[in-house]
């Protein structure tokens, strides 16, 4: 098969960018301010739908509620469109509210765990305003002391809020659940791992599925093992992508390590997985701190494509010659060539074949945009961190 053959897997294939990486944002230390940055969510949608614009591969926006929130969630939907792009992913947030000091839907209290609840239920109202069929859920509740808790109470609450949560979708919506094994607490998370995830989706019903965070798991481990698993088992929803060193730290995707990007680009390929009736949704989370926030998400769009292209390069048949024959070094090899070959002018031949800038970010930097946002944009928000 010819290369440019190969690339035609890259026909169709999506990435979801999120409306946070938009606004400013930092560390605990410090929220850096960046000249232009969005005012409002139409503002978010309307920086997004340029990344769209430059790379044709971002077509679709994720919100987080409450940072997202707006009178008219219509009328945001309709504004997206205008753009180009479409909402993507709802993501509800239970991590700054005080009654969650001790959890949200794992909560002792049932008070706290009705109001954890119904804020999903205005979160599945939301997608049903702006057309979106993925609810995004990230627990952040956990323990930071041994005894604090009962951890097997906390699982059987947490069940049975995730169950009233389920049972108030639509049938053409998910529930998409992610997992992190630390962070805000330190002892226990109540959804720490894929494993706890999966038990947790596979009690629920078909339309839960998991959500694989790149950054939310302990140095060392082998994530593209954990992305053929949770194909095997039918149950890998979507990816919140990004790049860390040391933790969760929402770097440009790729920029760490794109050995690893590769990596699971290959098991993604290996299925088929790439491919939009996978129902796999690629999404991007970061949180830009230093650098300019639309040049951040095209520079992680890019880099995706480009691992997704290496790994369409694969010579499959060479490698599972090599893997029967029981030929380790030839296996790797050939593994290493895909990895190895320069893909770049292939994609900008490919973008200039449909109508696309050869150089995004040359294209981006050329269009003045940064410029004209800064100007017409005073008294940006922060992304919601703050
Ligand atoms: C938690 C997380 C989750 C949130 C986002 C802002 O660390 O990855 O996906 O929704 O950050
Ligand atoms: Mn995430
Ligand atoms: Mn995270």
């Amino acid at each position: 098969m010819s290369p440019q053959d190969a690339l035609r897997g890259l026909d169709g294939f999506t990435i979801e960018v999120p409306s946070w990486a938009y606004g400013n944002s930092g560390t605990r230390f410090k929220v850096f301010t960046t000249p232009g940055v969005p005012r409002d969510p139409f503002e978010k949608i309307a920086d997004a739908a340029q990344v769209h614009a430059l790379t044709g591969l971002a077509p679709r926006v994720s919100l987080h509620i409450p940072w997202d929130r707006v009178e008219d969630y219509q009328r945001l939907r309709v504004h997206a469109e205008e753009h180009g792009v479409r909402i993507g992913g709802i993501n509800s947030n239970l991590f700054q509210d005080e009654d969650y000091k001790l959890g949200s839907l794992t909560h002792a209290d049932p008070r706290v765990r009705d109001k954890a609840v119904a804020h999903h239920l205005d979160c599945v109202d939301v997608m049903r305003a702006t057309g979106s069929t993925d609810l995004k859920l990230w627990l952040p509740d956990g323990t930071n002391y041994a005894g604090q808790d009962s951890l097997r109470a906390r699982q059987d609450r947490l069940a049975e809020s995730l169950e009233r949560i389920y049972a108030a979708l639509d049938p053409d919506h998910r529930l998409l659940l992610e997992y992190k094994f630390f962070e805000p607490y330190f002892y226990a998370m109540d959804i720490p791992d894929w494993g706890t995830a999966l038990l947790h989706c596979q009690a629920l019903g078909q339309r839960a599925q998991v959500v694989l965070d790149t950054g939310h798991h302990a140095p060392g481990t082998n994530i593209e093992f954990i992305v053929m698993q949770l194909l095997r088992a039918g149950r890998l929803g979507a990816f919140d992508l990004n790049s860390r060193f040391y933790a969760d730290d929402d770097l440009i995707v790729g920029s760490a390590d794109p050995f690893q990007l590769f990596r699971v680009m290959v098991e993604i390929v290996a299925t088929d997985a790439h491919l939009p009736s996978s129902g796999v949704n690629f999404m991007l989370d970061q949180c830009h701190n230093i650098e300019d926030k639309v040049a951040g998400q095209i520079r992680s769009v890019l880099n995706v494509e480009q691992a997704l292209a290496k790994a369409l390069l694969l010579d499959a048949g060479a490698l599972a010659a090599a893997q029967a024959a029981g030929d380790v070094i030839g296996a790797h090899d050939v593994l290493m060539d895909a990895f190895h070959t320069d893909v770049r002018g292939l994609l900008a031949d490919r973008r200039e074949a449909r109508g696309l800038p050869r150089d995004p970010m040359a294209a981006y930097r050329a269009s003045g945009y940064a410029a004209r946002i800064a100007a017409e944009r005073v008294g940006g928000t922060q992304a919601g961190w703050a």
